[in-house]
C-alpha cells in the first residue's frame, strides 16, 4: 500500500468514523424494521424482502378456545339469508359453524432508496401478498358433527408506498430521523373463494376481509426513529402509526407499533439482533355487505388488537455482486411473546423474515 493510501485511510479512521461504520453489518437495523437507515447524498439502495407469517389455533380476546367452545359462539348474521351460487337463500345457522385451522401469509417487498442529500432520504415499496387458509366445516345444528376441510387462497400486488426520512440530527453516537409518507393499498378487495358451507355444500363467496389482499385504503405514515451506539453495541427505537386517510367501505384499522432492538457485532462482516415489536391495531372500520359466513373472520370486530414479538436476527456482509458497495443479508425470526387481540381471532406463530440490500 502506498504512503498517500495509508495516510488517507488514517485520516478516514480518525476523522470520519460514521463513515467506516456504513460498511459494517451492524450498521443496519433488524430486517423486520422498515426505515431503520438513511443513506448519504446521491446514494441508492435496492432491497428485496421476504416475511413468511404463520397463524395456528384461535383465541377469544386473548385466551385459548377450543374447536367445541367456538362452534357455540353466535353466528352475528343468523337473522340474514345465506347467499348461496345455486339455490335458494336458507337461513344461517345460529353458531359459527367454519373454524380456521391454519393461516399463512407470505409476503415479498421490494424497495428503493435515495437520497437527494444529506438530510433526506426517500424511500419506494411494493408489497405482493399472498394467503392461504385451511378452514374446518361443521354441520350448522344438531350434532354439528364435522363435514371436512376446505382451503382458501389469494394472491396479489397489496400495497405500495413512498415516504420520506428527514436527517434531524448525526452525531458521534446517536442519529434521529422522522419518517413521512403514504401507502396506498391497491390489490383486490373483492376476491372470491369455493368454500365448504355448513349444509355441506359448495359455494363461492366473497372472501373475509383478511383474506382479502387490500382494504383499497390510503394511509399516512409517520414515526420516528433514533439509533445510538453504546460501546459496540447498537440500541435502536422507532414508533410508528399508520393512519387512514381516506377509505372504501371497509378499512382494517389505524396501527401504532413500537421497535425496541439491541445489536451486537460478531465482526465487522455480522452481527446480531434482539427485538421487541408491540402492535396495538384497531379493528375494521365499516363492512362490505356481501361477506357473510357462519366464520369469525366475517365479523368486522374480530380484526387488529395487541401483540407483543419479539426477534432474534443476523446480518452480514458478502461480495458476490460486486460494485462500490457490499451485498447486504439478513434474516430475523420473531414470535409473539403476547397477544392480546379483539374477540374471536387466530393466534400468530412464527414470521420469518429474510431481506437482501444493496447500495449503488
Ligand atoms: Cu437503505
Amino acid at each position: 500500500m502506498g504512503g498517500f493510501l495509508k495516510k488517507l485511510l488514517l485520516i478516514t479512521l480518525v476523522f470520519l468514523p460514521l463513515n467506516i461504520y456504513a460498511a459494517n453489518a451492524i450498521h443496519h437495523g433488524p430486517i423486520g424494521v422498515m426505515g431503520d437507515h438513511f443513506h448519504k447524498k446521491g446514494e441508492w439502495m435496492v432491497s428485496l424482502r421476504l416475511a413468511n407469517m404463520e397463524m395456528k389455533k384461535n383465541i377469544l380476546n386473548g385466551n385459548s378456545i377450543s374447536a367445541d367452545n367456538i362452534l357455540k359462539q353466535p353466528n352475528p348474521f343468523s337473522k340474514m339469508p345465506m347467499m348461496m351460487k345455486n339455490s335458494e337463500s336458507m337461513k344461517m345457522p345460529m353458531n359459527l359453524s367454519v373454524i380456521p385451522k391454519k393461516m399463512t401469509m407470505r409476503m415479498i417487498m421490494l424497495g428503493a432508496m435515495y437520497a437527494p442529500s444529506d438530510k433526506i432520504t426517500l424511500m419506494g415499496m411494493a408489497m405482493f401478498n399472498d394467503k392461504e387458509m385451511t378452514l374446518d366445516t361443521h354441520q350448522g345444528m344438531m350434532a354439528r358433527n364435522y363435514l371436512g376441510s376446505f382451503e382458501t387462497s389469494s394472491s396479489d400486488l397489496s400495497k405500495i408506498s413512498l415516504s420520506a426520512l428527514f436527517n434531524l440530527h448525526k452525531g458521534e453516537s446517536s442519529r434521529w430521523h422522522f419518517i413521512f409518507g403514504l401507502e396506498k393499498s391497491v390489490g383486490d378487495n373483492f376476491e372470491k373463494g369455493l368454500v365448504l358451507s355448513p349444509m355441506n355444500m359448495k359455494a363461492t363467496i366473497t372472501l373475509p376481509y383478511g383474506m382479502q389482499s387490500s382494504d383499497k385504503a390510503l394511509r399516512l405514515i409517520t414515526g420516528v426513529t433514533n439509533v445510538r451506539s453504546i460501546g459496540n453495541y447498537i440500541l435502536g427505537n422507532q414508533l410508528l402509526v399508520k393512519k387512514v386517510i381516506n377509505e372504501k367501505d371497509w378499512n382494517y384499522g389505524d396501527e401504532f407499533e413500537y421497535n425496541l432492538w439491541f445489536q451486537g457485532s460478531f465482526n465487522e462482516k455480522s452481527s446480531y439482533s434482539f427485538r421487541i415489536n408491540y402492535k396495538d391495531q384497531d379493528s375494521i372500520d365499516g363492512s362490505d355487505m356481501t361477506i357473510m359466513a357462519p366464520v369469525q373472520t366475517a365479523n368486522p370486530l374480530n380484526y387488529g388488537g395487541e401483540v407483543i414479538n419479539f426477534g432474534i436476527g443476523v446480518n452480514a456482509i458478502f461480495d458476490i455482486f460486486g460494485g462500490r458497495h457490499k451485498d447486504r443479508f439478513a434474516f430475523e425470526i420473531t414470535k409473539p411473546i403476547d397477544q392480546n387481540k379483539n374477540g374471536l381471532q387466530m393466534k400468530d406463530d412464527i414470521t420469518i423474515h429474510i431481506g437482501f440490500q444493496k447500495s449503488l
